[in-house]
């Protein structure tokens, strides 16, 4: 597989020029990320505390009156999953407060800020980012071990429940901060953090010691960054570590809780891994065949195994990503490039169980698949990759976040009405408005940190070849045959164009573009290709180019009223319209109440208009197609012998979704009844 491997461009080489795009990296630089570091401090008012700062504070005076000598004895023992000041007390100085994993916010919030640095210098940002990095230099223990919960509440606790304490977990997004700000900066600091936590840990599971794997996995893909950044084989030997031990048996999860019930005089448990399917530890995982379990760590962990297959050359772990693609994508995937059809768990349901208005389809999860795909598009540059990480970034990525940059969601849901969510428990998940922060903040600055990071998606390379995945209009620097190439990528949706400019050097090489699943009738011209094929949905041009060479790629792109399959019993008889990568809803605001009134003509689909919509101050392309309204007489009985329905015609209008719930509370639909 080797010669087909590819890896993103650095952090410098793509900018992103495109209107949208670099509308929405500006957003996370000018007011996401501010916003979300007054979060870690708790500085937004009638917000859900972070406690991200404070733990860390109070895990510093904890490490300092360590390293003085004085010892240190926690206020707190035995603490739960989540920690919060008793009711009616003022917080302690000298306790953790949150989720057991809070630290891993401030260090997603890090990577983000990375990320902005290395293509903008910005004062600001580098001195809180330095604030930042000081603080948790100050948390890390004298060993190396970093996680403000064991801190604060009985380090001899740590590393005793790997299953559920997301020590790893925090371990992996430090790690990951840590790779993007050497990246960025040039700087160690965070980078030996890492790699001191990394030791501590890799002294206790590492090859050859005890038995053990995250329980939230992410560690395994970011020590193979570790690896890919530093050389230092112990990163990739320690991630291997994890995935070989992964639902092998005796279950390491089991064993450790066996270790609690034990002391606590209780039942042990069986040791089978067959239990474990949400974390997917249930089976080894070369043997895997289904995405399972917690979407989240399941998209994780599919990552990681890709880098393995990569940088191990692996094929049986290929295979694995293969199977657990083609399950999530072609059987458990919304349309809008979410994952995760329930919120029991937060996981995966069975194989086409795909509900609109209860889907869990976390934002981190659709991040999670953005992962995955990119991975595998490294492994393999097949269109269908580049597809669905389009899919998942375009829609369910951008919905998580309003146009404002200052409210959130969590569950990305494809129908919803507001009075059903607040009233019905079975919705409580469900937020009919994006929230200010969160009690368990994972999504806001994982928003901030993919779409930080844009460039490392749009374009990949392997040794001589350069792919460009997504049409985003960016300025890509190369090195192609060891001669540096800078190219300009414009790209016009509308039109269905793209246009590839050789800015300066010359090379011999094949540039390659992806025929999107949404486009028909792709033409392609070259001024420098001397050869052209297509292959896995590519097309490539090779041959030698040199400044002023232009690559014009155009295609046909029109509105879609697309179906399930009729597997998916929520959608039957149900259509949804797309245009390009954009997945369409109706809103309240456009449509009025009861959407579930409106009736879709999918066979006039041809009648579709653009107009334009002002919404959160962007011009958006909205549509209206033609359709129906089933009248609905107020005082008509709830049961009555049939009749055909009384229809008038309509126009339904519809918005891009990622822009849903940006003009106050209402009803959406992606789904539109047809009958
Ligand atoms: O457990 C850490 C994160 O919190 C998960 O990835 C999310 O699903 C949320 O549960
Ligand atoms: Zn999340």
């Amino acid at each position: 597989m080797s010669d087909k491997i590819s890896a993103p461009l650095s952090l410098r080489s793509v900018r992103v020029t495109d209107a949208f795009w670099s509308r929405e990296m500006d957003l996370i630089r000018t007011a996401v990320i501010p916003y979300q570091w007054d979060a870690l401090n708790d500085r937004i008012p009638d917000a859900a505390p972070s406690w991200w700062a404070h733990n860390m504070r109070a895990a510093a005076r904890a490490v300092a009156a360590k390293k003085a000598g004085g010892g240190y004895t926690p206020a707190q023992r035995n603490c739960g999953f989540t920690v919060y000041p008793e009711e009616g007390t003022a917080p302690r100085d000298d306790s953790f407060y949150g989720f057991v994993f809070q630290d891993s916010d401030g260090y997603k919030w890090l990577e983000a800020a990375a990320y902005q640095l290395a293509v903008k210098p910005d004062k600001e940002l580098q001195k809180q980012a330095q604030e930042a990095i000081d603080l948790i230099c100050a948390a890390q223990e004298e060993d190396g071990y970093l996680n403000t919960y064991y801190t604060l509440t009985g380090r001899e606790k740590a590393f005793t429940n790997l299953k559920d304490h997301h020590e790893l977990y925090c371990f992996g997004h430090l790690t990951e901060a840590a790779v993007a700000w050497k990246q960025a900066t040039g700087k160690d600091d965070l980078l030996n953090v890492a790699r001191r936590f990394g030791r501590c840990i890799a002294d206790k599971f590492g090859p050859g010691k005890e038995r053990g794997c995250p329980g939230h996995e992410i560690a395994e893909m970011a020590l193979y960054r570790l690896y890919e950044e530093t050389g230092e084989a112990e990163w990739k030997e320690l991630a291997q570590r994890f995935l070989d031990v992964r639902g092998t048996e005796p279950s390491t999860f089991a064993l450790e809780e066996n270790r609690r019930l034990k002391k606590e005089g209780k039942k042990e448990l069986p040791v089978t891994a067959a239990r474990y399917t949400y974390y997917q530890a249930h089976k080894p995982v070369r043997e895997m065949d289904e995405a399972v379990g917690h979407a989240v760590r399941q998209m994780y962990l599919a990552s990681g195994m890709a880098d393995e297959a990569r940088l191990a050359n692996d094929e049986a772990m290929l295979a694995a990503c293969e199977r657990l693609w083609r399950s999530a994508v072609s059987e458990k995937m919304y349309v809008t490039g979410g994952v995760g059809g329930t919120h029991v768990g937060e996981a995966f349901s069975r194989p086409y169980d795909l509900p609109s208005d209860t889907a869990y389809s976390e934002t981190c999860a659709a991040i999670g698949l953005a992962f995955f795909a990119r991975r595998m598009l490294q492994l393999r540059p097949k269109a269908e990759y580049a597809d669905v990480m389009e899919r998942a970034l375009y829609n369910t990525v951008l919905s998580g976040m309003a146009l404002d940059g200052k409210s959130f969601f969590y569950v990305n849901p494809l129908e919803v009405d507001p009075a059903a969510c607040e009233t019905d428990e079975r919705l409580s998940h469900v937020k009919p408005v994006r929230q200010k922060w969160f009690g368990c903040a994972c999504c806001p600055p994982n928003i901030a940190r993919i779409l930080s990071s844009l460039g490392q998606y749009i374009a990949t390379q392997s040794d001589n070849t350069l792919y460009i995945h997504l049409y985003i209009g960016s300025e890509i620097t190369a090195k192609m045959n060891g001669q540096e190439i800078t190219l300009k990528l414009d790209a016009d949706l509308q039109k269905g164009t793209a246009r590839l400019t050789v800015l300066s050097g010359e090379t011999e090489g094949t540039l390659a573009f992806r025929a999107p699943a949404w486009a028909d009738n792709l033409r392609a011209a070259a001024s420098g290709a001397q050869h052209t094929q297509f292959v896995d949905g590519y097309w490539l041009a090779s041959g030698r180019w040199q400044a002023g060479d232009t690559v014009d790629i155009a295609f046909d792109i029109s509105v879609q009223a697309v179906a399930a399959s009729p597997l998916v019993r929520e959608t039957m008889h149900q259509v949804c319209y797309t245009w390009g990568p954009w997945v369409y809803c109706a809103e309240e605001a456009d449509n009025g109440k009861n959407l579930h009134l409106l009736r879709a003509c999918p066979e006039r689909t041809g009648e579709a208009r653009f107009t334009e919509k002002q919404i959160g101050g962007l011009t958006l392309p909205a549509l209206t197609v033609p359709g129906k309204r089933v009248a609905a007489p107020e005082n008509a009985p709830l049961y009555a012998p049939w009749q055909p329905s009384e229809t008038e015609e309509t126009k339904i209008t519809l918005i891009p979704y990622f822009a849903w719930n940006n003009r106050g509370k209402g009803e959406m639909r992606v789904w539109i009844e047809t009958e």
